[in-house]
């Protein structure tokens, strides 16, 4: 007999998304360029972004720009809210693009024609029933911002966000109950373009600069809480973690203890700086080894203690497995952490490694170590699909995906841990932030969209969608 599961009765089931990966329209509306707009299509993307000297510039005759048209939701926005009421979504998480709202990012006054768009959008979903669930900075800052300032190197980005999110909440009060910070806050160890609106100089001040520009975000973060709660004091405002539980490679205590630091380093000091309300105790060491000096301003310790999330949402796509000695034989690419190959565990065509038991894993650490409710805001397959000659999409491997992660989540919850909800990565077929492909899908409603920019952006619904749809229906009891 198969197991059922009980999930909370309010469970936010629902799915995740991101402005600059669904909008397009990237100069309508009185946007401002962001960083999206500069990143092309293909495997290149991020390698090219993230070169210290890149220009930013635009460079049609050698790139596409998937992210400028993307799957044009900005004008087809009731249509695809209706499809995800009609599989029954409660929430749905997307972001707010910075640039619609502050083009450059530094003006004093807001777009109101940006403004006016996401009231729209709100106004879509709250009619449907479903809460909007919205990231603030998604990988997207303005342009400008990087250019003249240097992205959050930059300490006077603070002030832009904090006037950024302040418009937002005071926009919105009425609209909008749960926000997140910034997406995936930790990755910009590993990916800081993305995250930081920058690339380190040299190696040899890649931490340094990393961790000041973090830094600027922790302040930025708390001040964003501060405001949430004075504007709308019934709201819950969360940080958002990118998290992958590290595996030892085998039991040899050096291999051991290598995981359990990069598992510090990587999964838990913005955790602890944003929960806690301070850097956790082994930073004191690490910093100073590598020679990194964080340029702090009196009352930044103050206001990040005095001002912590309510919750953790964090992205799940896979575990990493880590060993001291690597050769490159050993080492495979994931979710841009390279760690080494586990021989347990089955990978997706993007190499990155299918892993539910380490959902499991990973709410329990985090439930265990904060004890604030989390909330699993992006899971899921990216996967080539076939479009049947009869116009189906059977996604089966989709399917096998969710099932085992929504199962996991029901193990964590007879664990004891606390879960607000579950909102698996785009829910509709989108641009890869990784490597801007639409080749590399995730949706239970698919586009015909591209690599090569053609088709006609026609929506279909595959076979998770009707599976989806039940799984909500039957709060969980059916998977
Ligand atoms: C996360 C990002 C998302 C998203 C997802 C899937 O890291 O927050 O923006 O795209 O990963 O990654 P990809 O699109 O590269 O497959």
């Amino acid at each position: 007999m198969t197991k059922t599961y009980q999930f909370p009765e309010n469970f936010l089931w629902g799915g995740a998304t991101a402005a600059n990966q669904l909008e397009g329209a990237h100069l309508e509306g009185g946007k401002g360029m962001n960083l999206a707009d500069v990143m092309p299509g293909g495997k290149i993307r991020f390698k090219l972004i993230s070169q210290p000297g890149f220009d930013f510039e635009i460079d049609k005759n050698k790139y596409t720009y998937p992210n400028h048209d993307a799957i044009d939701f900005y004008h087809r926005y009731a249509e695809d809210i209706a499809l995800f009421a009609e599989m029954g979504f409660k929430t749905f998480r997307l972001s707010i693009a910075w640039s619609r709202i502050f083009p450059n990012g530094d003006e004093l006054e807001p777009n109101e024609e940006g403004l006016a768009f996401y009231d729209r959008v709100f106004d879509e979903c709250l009619k449907h029933g479903m809460e909007p669930l919205v990231t603030i900075s998604h990988y997207e800052m303005p342009l400008y911002l990087i250019k003249e300032y240097g992205g959050w190197r930059s300490r006077e980005v603070i002030t832009f966000f904090e006037r950024y999110a302040v418009t937002l909440f005071n926009r919105y009060k009425d609209k909008v109950k749960y926000w997140l910070t910034f997406n995936e806050i930790n990755g910009a160890t590993h990916m800081p373009i993305f995250s930081l609106g920058f690339s380190p100089a040299t190696e040899e001040v890649r931490l340094q600069e990393t961790f000041q520009g973090l830094h600027h975000q922790f302040v930025a973060s708390s001040l964003a809480v501060k405001a949430c709660h004075e504007i709308i004091p019934e709201a819950q405002i969360g940080c958002m973690l990118l998290y992958a539980p590290v595996y030892s490679f085998d039991a040899n205590p050096v291999n051991v203890l290598h995981a359990m630091k990069e598992e510090q380093l990587f999964n838990y000091i913005s955790g602890d700086v944003q929960v806690r309300g301070e850097y956790p105790a082994f930073t004191k060491r690490y910093f100073k080894e590598n020679n990194i000096q964080i340029d702090m301003q009196e009352g930044d310790l103050e206001t990040i203690k005095q001002y912590p999330v309510d919750f953790i949402s964090l992205s799940y796509y896979m575990s990493r497995t880590e060993k001291k000695e690597k050769t490159p034989e050993d080492t495979i690419e994931g979710n841009i952490m390279a760690g080494v190959k586990n021989p347990f565990l089955e990978a997706s065509d993007w190499g990155w490694e299918i892993d539910p038991i380490g959902l499991r894993i990973s709410l329990n650490q985090l439930y265990d170590r904060y004890r604030v409710p989390l909330f699993i805001v992006e899971n899921g397959l990216g996967a080539y699909d076939t479009v049947e000659e009869d116009g189906s999409i059977i996604d089966d491997y989709r399917i096998n995906y969710l099932r085992g992660h929504i199962e996991a989540m029901g193990e964590a919850i007879e664990d004891g841990v606390e879960l607000m909800g579950y909102t698996p990565w785009g829910c509709i077929d989108l641009v890869s932030a990784s490597t801007g492909e639409m080749s590399k899908r995730y949706g239970f409603i698919y586009v015909d969209k591209h690599d090569d920019g053609s088709g006609t952006l026609e929506r279909k619904k595959k076979k998770s969608f009707g599976w989806y749809q039940n799984v909500i229906s039957t709060n969980g009891k059916e998977l």
